[in-house]
């Protein structure tokens, strides 16, 4: 089984709207000027990185934006020109919030099971709702088609749909996932910030995301077994630090698992949890508020790291470069590199046009653990070569600005620019329609 890195392309209206709140680079640079051909190929450049360790790459298309189904839902009439200058009235909200490229950080497509943890013997995926967040909540439609796109063999993949429900299972997808394995079997930590039904701390100043029922549902949904399941609560001076998502102050692979004093509530029950599941093959490194300021884990976003296996079975870090320029954030990550464990170096790679949406390299990207079966049996040509990495840095040349205020979104030939690049992308990904301009079902 390998760990394929699906990453999200970002796509051709990234820009900084400010539409999280709770998320500090989000509302640190709305209004600012992005670059959005520049963040393509920073996560382009990220691919071909990885892939050039040895590790499996594949690509996931961006969504159309404006999404103008949603404008029109919203009340919103007349032709695509009149529907977008009609939105982009006032202040604009309306139509920033149908105009994120939010779709590129994929840790929040959806969540993952591989088949060998599944009762049934499928891979499993579900889409994630990502209702907490209105620019969020209008993705799960077209993910849920790319998904079925992909993984269209339904002998070996369950493609299921996002959980229903609304606030009460909001799910942020695999952002609040990690698997952990070691020669005594998997374990599955599903972390959340929220009781849908039932009392819990939650944070003061930020929304908690995703709640403990959607993640009980995911766990029952991939038909794993509920011994190897744990489901820690994240610590809501975490969230409060700015930690929206597990992913922001925790990660791990294989049988390492890195982490924050403020990523769990009680992580000692979890230390012991995952002990008793893993053995002592399981190495975690845990960081102290005093060697690592939470203020520096946000900013810095040391634990928004890949950890990959190579194929020697070594592991790296592929950290953002903001976590080399910050201090703490470098020291914490060296002493990882010499503790001794699996993991033996830190890489860094500019994502700094993400990161500014606070999207560091870990939210760029799907883990999908595959057979090499399933590898082969995978639809599309989205798994990454040189040929696919040329071409798509090309189709990014000729389609994306340089450019992009939050106010430009009110011209209409952003949307066109943007469906005539989708358009021809789905073409070179083998993908056929999954946008609703395309007419897809
Ligand atoms: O949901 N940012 C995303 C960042 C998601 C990061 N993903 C993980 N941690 N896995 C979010 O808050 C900002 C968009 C804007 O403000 O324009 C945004 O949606």
């Amino acid at each position: 089984m390998r760990e394929v890195q699906f990453d999200g392309l970002v796509g051709p209206t990234h820009n900084y709207g400010g539409l999280s709140p709770g998320n500090v680079a989000s509302t640190l640079h709305g209004g600012q000027v992005s670059n959005p051909r520049a963040a393509a190929r920073e996560g382009l450049a990220k691919m071909r990185f990885v892939q050039g360790l040895g590790v499996a790459q594949a690509v996931l298309p961006p969504h159309d934006r404006p999404h103008l189904p949603t404008l029109r839902r919203l009340g919103f009439t007349g032709s695509d020109e009149q529907v977008i200058a009609a939105a982009g009235e006032g202040d604009g909200f309306a139509l920033r919030i149908c105009s994120s490229a939010s779709a590129m950080w994929t840790a929040n497509a959806a969540t993952v099971a591989p088949s060998r943890d599944a009762s049934d013997g499928r891979v499993h995926l579900t889409p994630a709702n990502l209702q907490q967040m209105f620019h969020r909540a209008i993705e799960p439609q077209t993910t849920t088609r790319v998904l079925r796109a992909i993984f269209a063999d339904e002998a070996r993949f369950a493609v299921h749909d996002p959980l229903p429900g609304g606030g009460q299972l909001a799910d942020e997808g695999a952002a609040n996932h990690t698997r952990l394995e070691t020669s005594a079997g998997a374990a599955h930590v599903f972390a959340w910030g929220r009781c849908a039904w039932g009392a819990f701390a939650g944070p003061a100043r930020y929304p908690a995301r995703q709640t403990r029922e959607a993640s009980q549902t995911l766990a029952r949904l991939h038909r794993l077994d509920p011994a190897r399941c744990v489901f820690p609560h994240q610590h809501p001076e975490g969230i409060d630090a700015g930690a929206f998502h597990t992913d922001v102050m925790a990660v791990g692979t294989g049988r390492f698992f890195m982490f924050h004093e403020l990523a769990f509530v009680d992580e000692g029950q979890l230390l012991a949890d995952l002990r008793r599941l893993l053995g002592d093959e399981l190495v975690t490194v845990r960081a102290s508020s005093h060697e690592l300021p939470a203020e520096d884990a946000v900013a810095a976003y040391p634990f928004n790291s890949q950890v990959l296996a190579l194929p020697d079975g070594s592991m790296v870090i592929l950290a953002p470069e903001d976590a080399r320029e910050d201090a703490a954030a470098r020291a914490f990550l060296e002493r990882v590199v010499a503790g001794g464990g699996p993991v033996r170096a830190v890489h860094y790679i500019d994502v700094r046009q993400s990161m500014h949406n606070g999207g560091g390299p870990a939210c760029l990207r799907l883990r999908v653990p595959l057979e090499a079966s399933e590898i082969a049996a995978l639809s599309g040509r989205v798994l990454l070569d040189r040929a696919l990495y040329d071409a798509l840095c090309a189709w990014v040349d000729r389609h994306y600005r340089d450019r992009l205020t939050p106010s430009d979104l009110a011209d209409p030939a952003v949307a066109r620019e943007g469906m005539t690049a989708l358009d021809e992308l789905t073409k070179l990904l083998g993908l056929g329609a999954v946008y609703d301009f395309q007419g897809a079902p």
